[in-house]
């Protein structure tokens, strides 16, 4: 299929996606509603103590709060195995070398390609001198947002801010992925229900099964049994996003459930990541989720389709 063709039919896509959101738009609230920020000031994804007007959503900001993201390099070569560096400067202009550990890690670095491909979470190692130091490989030409979810020391809040890299080379944008209530990953198959409400917290349940047989004893990864990254279409908005219980409190069970809380600032096109670990590996299961319609599965019997309401 040429360009053209690719671009009409992932318009249409859109267009009948949308015009789902719209109708459902109508019975739940309308789309794209402003946040509702009472009472989540201070959630993390840097969305700040905003009591007045809707609180941006985190990753959108490479400063925020006086602490800046400052990679020592914009561009990495595509392919190429690559020592990426970077430094958090704080109020004082200086690399800050103290970060409150946040899911048991100092830094959280996500990447994704700017088509909300080429989802990376990464771990980097914390150098002398408040330098961050990573071996990645950006696999294909594009734009990639590289964000980093940190807490420093002496800041009032989680943040999450957000900076472009560029892999030179000619960039083949991949159009998202449509909505389906299944990933399939390394044999596993993941299963979603729940779906995303503009500007409210939803719960988003992911199942996890392996050859058919649910996965009943998931690994803990990150001081949880899944961790959740949600990113918006059109910008890349990083949402809050909470896992439901912790391994060890008596009650939260090792899959096949994992259950998330999810804030969408507001209606759109939404890809999830769900990481999850299973003997000794981590993977990463993706699903497109449109905030605005319900995303409950309606299963017509016989014609093997699945419709979301
Ligand atoms: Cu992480």
């Amino acid at each position: 299929m040429n360009t053209a063709a690719k671009l009409g039919v992932y318009t249409l896509g859109l267009a009948v996606a949308f015009g789902g959101a719209i109708g459902i738009g109508k019975i739940v609230g309308p789309v794209g509603a402003e946040a509702d920020t009472g009472g989540h000031g201070g959630h993390g994804g840097g969305s700040g103590h905003a009591h007045t007007g809707a609180a941006i959503p985190g990753g959108l900001q490479v400063s925020q709060n006086g602490y800046t993201l400052s990679p020592l390099q914009t561009t990495v070569k595509p392919g190429e195995l690559t020592d990426f560096r970077f430094t958090i400067k704080g109020p004082d202009g200086k690399p800050v070398t103290r970060f409150k550990p946040l899911h048991g890690k100092r830094l959280h670095l996500i990447i994704a390609r700017r088509d909300l491909s080429g989802f990376q979470h990464l771990h980097p190692e914390q150098l002398g001198g408040g330098v961050w130091a990573i071996a990645l490989v950006l696999p294909k030409p594009g734009a990639y947002r590289f964000f980093t979810d940190i807490q420093p020391v002496g800041a009032k809040e989680q943040l999450t801010l957000g900076t472009d890299i560029i892999a030179p080379g000619e960039f083949q944008p991949e159009p998202l992925p449509q909505p389906e209530q299944a990933a399939f990953v390394d044999g596993y198959e993941v299963t979603l229900a729940g779906g995303l409400a503009p500007g409210k917290t939803s719960k988003l349940t992911l199942t996890v099964s392996k050859g058919g047989q649910p996965v009943r004893d998931l690994e803990v990864y990150l001081e949880a049994y899944g961790h959740l990254v949600a990113l918006r279409s059109g910008d890349m908005a990083y949402l809050h996003v909470h896992p439901d219980g912790d391994p060890g409190d008596g009650k939260t069970r090792p899959g096949p459930e994992i259950t998330f809380y999810a804030e969408a600032p507001s209606g759109g096109a939404y890809r999830l990541y769900l990481d999850f670990q299973h003997e000794g590996k981590v993977r990463t299961a993706e699903f497109t989720v449109y905030a605005g319609a319900s995303g409950v599965p309606v299963e017509t019997p016989g014609d093997g389709h699945t419709h979301t309401h």
